[in-house]
């Protein structure tokens, strides 16, 4: 009786492992967060999800120790003034990538428990709508364009 529910047991650890392998494979390319001035309470990261699946996925969530909330966003162009508002999740199609950059889609870090100086590195989990996560390990860099707004053509 108790031999057979080990084995029960056993059998659906199996099974959850092969439910895992067979999620969409998104790999995570250049992943790095904006260094932002001390006292400064928000920043951002960015990256490329390479989702070398035939399935399509989402990026659907994030969180991070080095801040309070962290969101998913997109800036708009409104009548020629860039906005920044929260979206539901960020989608990589089947064999293709999503690009995250400043002045588009971003991972927002809201309210910073630490300053982010260059050369630092910030720890940043994803979540993908097939249930899957990533734990990464981000470089903060400075970021020269886009964020402030100033567009030269
Ligand atoms: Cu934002």
């Amino acid at each position: 009786m108790i031999k057979t529910l080990i084995g029960r047991v056993c059998l659906v650890g199996a099974l959850g492992l092969t439910a895992m392998s067979a999620s969409a494979e998104v790999t995570v390319e250049n992943p790095y967060a904006r260094a932002v001035p001390p006292g400064q309470m928000n920043s951002a990261s960015f990256m490329v999800l390479n989702n070398t699946d035939t399935k399509d996925v989402a990026l659907v969530a994030a969180s991070s120790s080095v801040a309070k909330v962290v969101e998913l966003h997109n800036h708009t162009n409104e009548d020629g003034v860039m906005k920044m508002r929260q979206v539901d999740s960020i989608a990589v199609p089947a064999r293709g990538k999503a690009n995250l950059q400043p002045g588009g889609y971003h991972v927002m870090l809201i309210g910073l428990t630490q300053d982010l100086m260059e050369g630092q590195k910030i720890d940043l989990k994803l979540e993908f709508s097939d249930g899957s996560s990533q734990a990464l390990t981000l470089p903060v860099q400075k970021v020269m364009a886009g964020m402030k707004g100033h567009h030269h053509h």
